[in-house]
């Protein structure tokens, strides 16, 4: 089998929330592969620090810190790299927030953000790039960062849960609408990372037992565990995969 099949040389992706956390994890890791990532975060200063510690490992990593959920602020962004000539092949829509909160409490506009961030953004974002994948007639990867909650609930998440819903089901619209571009357009499903969003709940003793025994595999899992699927998912090894939801959880929702 050649190599060249999960090499990502001569690939541009953009991954959003990539200053820290999961979107930072899977950057570096579509880097080692050979990617030119840029990294995006709604602030200038931790997304400009992200790229300089990549470049620091010899990475090729270019800073796009801008608002994913404003319509205009990401066009702007892709009008800017357009000026510097720097083409997106790949997209990341990893930009993500969470709210807990039981739903009787929720201030609507609460529920609005986490759509917003969590599903709009994705829209948006992917937008842009498809309109210039398709342009250029070389086809291209979007990638959209699902949930366990993509496929179940649990109480006091309820605007994420249906964000995550959506960006299953809007990963297969892009489908239906940009596979006839040579476009494939999969998600990955992360279970419990050990994450900065999910630090409260690594911190509560009942909640970190519950995901030690619930998990098949007895642990929270690490950010660069998704590495392996976003290679995978942004290289020309799945051509001819699309409309997919790959779970990275342990086994968590295998089991019963
Ligand atoms: C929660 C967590 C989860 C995880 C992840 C699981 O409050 O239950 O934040 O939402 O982050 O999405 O797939």
């Amino acid at each position: 089998m050649s190599t060249k099949l999960f090499s990502l040389e001569g690939r541009t992706a953009l991954i959003t929330g990539s200053a820290r956390g999961l979107g930072y994890g899977i950057a570096r890791g579509l880097a080692q592969a050979g990617a030119r990532v840029v990294l995006n975060g709604t602030k200038a200063d931790t997304t400009e620090a992200a790229c300089r510690t990549l470049e620091g490992e010899g990475l090729n990593a270019h800073a796009l810190p801008f608002d994913v959920t404003n319509d205009v602020a990401v066009a702007e962004a892709f009008a800017a790299l357009d000026a510097e000539g720097i083409e997106v092949d790949v997209v990341v829509n990893n930009a993500g927030i969470q709210f807990r909160k039981p739903m009787v409490d929720l201030d609507p506009a609460d529920w609005r953000r986490v759509l917003e961030v969590d599903l709009t953004s994705a829209f948006l974002v992917s937008q842009q790039a498809a309109r210039r994948m398709i342009a250029r007639g070389r086809g291209g990867k979007i990638i959209n960062i699902a949930s366990l909650m993509s496929q179940a609930a649990r109480a006091t998440v309820a605007p994420y849960t249906a964000a995550k819903g959506g960006i299953k089901t809007l990963t297969h619209s892009m489908v239906a609408e940009w596979a006839q571009f040579n476009i494939q357009a999969n998600a990955i499903g992360p279970g419990y990372m050990a994450t900065d969003m999910n630090e409260a709940l690594m911190n509560d003793p009942a909640f970190d037992a519950w995901v030690k025994g619930r998990t098949p595999a007895k642990r929270w899992g690490q950010p660069d565990e998704l590495v392996g699927a976003a290679v995978f998912l942004a290289s020309p090894a799945s051509n001819y995969v699309n409309g997919q939801l790959i779970y990275v959880d342990g086994g968590m929702l295998a089991v019963l």
